[in-house]
């Protein structure tokens, strides 16, 4: 690397943490990262096309898309995934991403039978079971309930799954990329709960999809009447058909397959459903032969998603910005510890942004690379006080044959070149 941003890497980290602590202005005359000569750059001196000709018009992107230029940025699936039960999902390119929310159109998707492509016209949400009255609702009626905004994560329980014997996956779009975070408008399923009167033997719910799948998962009615929700928009604007259009339950903090899409009914029993599921696909299985059941919330969980392996160190040596996502189902993130060196020392990391019960945190590390081979780790703490656990910890409690529930500690490994890979170590 070339321009003042490469020399003398002692003086660069004392102006960094000058400049961390506000004492910016003292170091004024030595850029962080930025080049000298620009004056000789033909980017700089040049009139380029963009400058020299008229652009499209207002009416050329009536439903604006990405530039051309991030075309790369896409959910991606796994081949040699697609033949096995757990099919038809693809992963968030959680490396391209900032901040917490994720674009409508780079939330993964899991699907049991494909997309249903249903008219809000022709939807129904019904109530049966023991309520005092059962009711059918239109997508219009439920509109006209009081709505509520909530930014919330959603994470498959079978994320990181692939990821428990051993370092698999070559990228966190595929480690963890069966998560996303949007703001959900909907109505609170309480309302709708209690429009119809609950029955005081009524203490869970079958939630039943209405595509082909007919997908049903029991919830039980305390969570139901706490904070699940209704929601038929996400980030502003109607639900994808990939994630539920028009309607689908979010149940915040709890493992993604039982956030029913293209909900249509709402059932309440006095016993869960469970006979009725495919409970086998998401129940943890321990060495002993048991089953670890009834295990819904997603426990706390991070990841450095930059510098990663599908997003290298390209800049070589010197000040460096690590990022990443800190997630749990069981509140906010309170604290994240990062880890260069595998482990040896760890530093608090700088959550930036809002800090929202059951969404993601970012979080952000700067430091100043000298080269060598780092082994990057981030440990996540919730606010009930639970720690991630790392991936050793986790076979010892639950033995090899889990693969659902995986919140381990990731470990990515970078060589002097600056490319990642993803790696255990212990
Ligand atoms: N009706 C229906 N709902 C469903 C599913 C499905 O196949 N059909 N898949 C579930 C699973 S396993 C997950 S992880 C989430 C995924 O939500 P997403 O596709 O919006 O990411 O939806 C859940 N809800
Ligand atoms: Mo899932």
């Amino acid at each position: 690397m070339d321009g003042p941003a490469s020399t003398k890497s002692a003086s660069r980290r004392s102006f960094l943490k000058g400049a961390l602590t506000g004492g910016a202005a003292i170091a004024a005359s030595t850029a962080l990262v930025g080049r000298a000569g620009a004056q000789s750059d033909p980017l700089v001196t040049d009139i380029q096309d963009w400058n020299r000709y008229l652009g499209e018009g207002v009416d050329a992107r009536p439903y604006g898309t990405p530039s051309q230029f991030e075309e790369h940025v896409v959910r991606r699936n796994v081949a040699w995934l697609t033949s096995d039960p757990i099919s038809s999902v693809n992963f968030t390119p959680l490396h391209e991403l900032e901040g917490i929310i994720t674009p409508n159109g780079l939330c993964f998707e899991r699907h049991h039978a494909g997309i249903a492509e249903i008219a809000p016209a022709d939807h129904r949400l019904m109530i049966n079971g023991l309520v005092d009255q059962p009711l059918i609702f239109t997508m219009d009626d439920l509109k006209r309930f009081p709505r509520e905004n909530k930014v919330y994560f959603l994470e498959c329980a079978a994320n990181s799954g692939m990821e428990w014997r051993g370092a698999q996956l070559n990228g966190c779009q595929y480690t963890h990329g069966m998560v996303h975070c949007v703001m959900y408008t909907g109505v609170s399923l309480r309302t709708i709960l209690e429009e119809a009167g609950v029955k005081a033997n009524g203490s869970w719910l079958l939630a039943e999809g209405a595509d082909a799948s007919a997908m049903t998962r029991s919830i039980p009615m305390e969570k139901a009447l706490d904070d699940c929700m209704v929601a038929f928009a996400m980030n502003g604007e109607a639900l994808r058909p990939e994630q539920g259009y028009p309607l689908r339950l979010v149940v915040p903090g709890w493992e993604g397959n039982m956030w029913v899409k293209w909900l249509r009914r709402l059932e309440v029993g006095d016993q869960p459903w469970h006979h009725r599921e495919e409970t086998s696909k998401y129940t943890d299985l321990l060495s002993n032969g048991k089953a670890r059941r009834f295990t819904w919330v997603m426990e706390v969980k991070s990841v450095i998603t930059n510098p990663s392996p599908q997003a290298p160190i390209k800049h070589g040596r010197g000040h460096t910005v690590l990022s990443g996502l800190a997630w749990s189902g069981n509140g906010t993130i309170k604290r994240v510890d990062v880890t260069t060196d595998g482990g040896r020392n760890w530093h608090q990391a700088r959550i930036d942004g809002p800090s929202l019960p059951m969404a993601l945190h970012r979080f952000y590390y700067e430091f100043d690379w000298d080269g060598s081979e780092l082994f990057l780790q981030s440990r996540a703490i919730d606010d009930k006080g639970f720690v991630q656990p790392t991936k050793d910890e986790l076979r010892t409690a639950r033995g090899p044959n889990s693969i659902y529930h995986n919140n381990g500690i990731q470990t990515w490994h970078v060589d002097s070149d600056g490319v990642i890979e993803n790696v255990e170590i212990s």
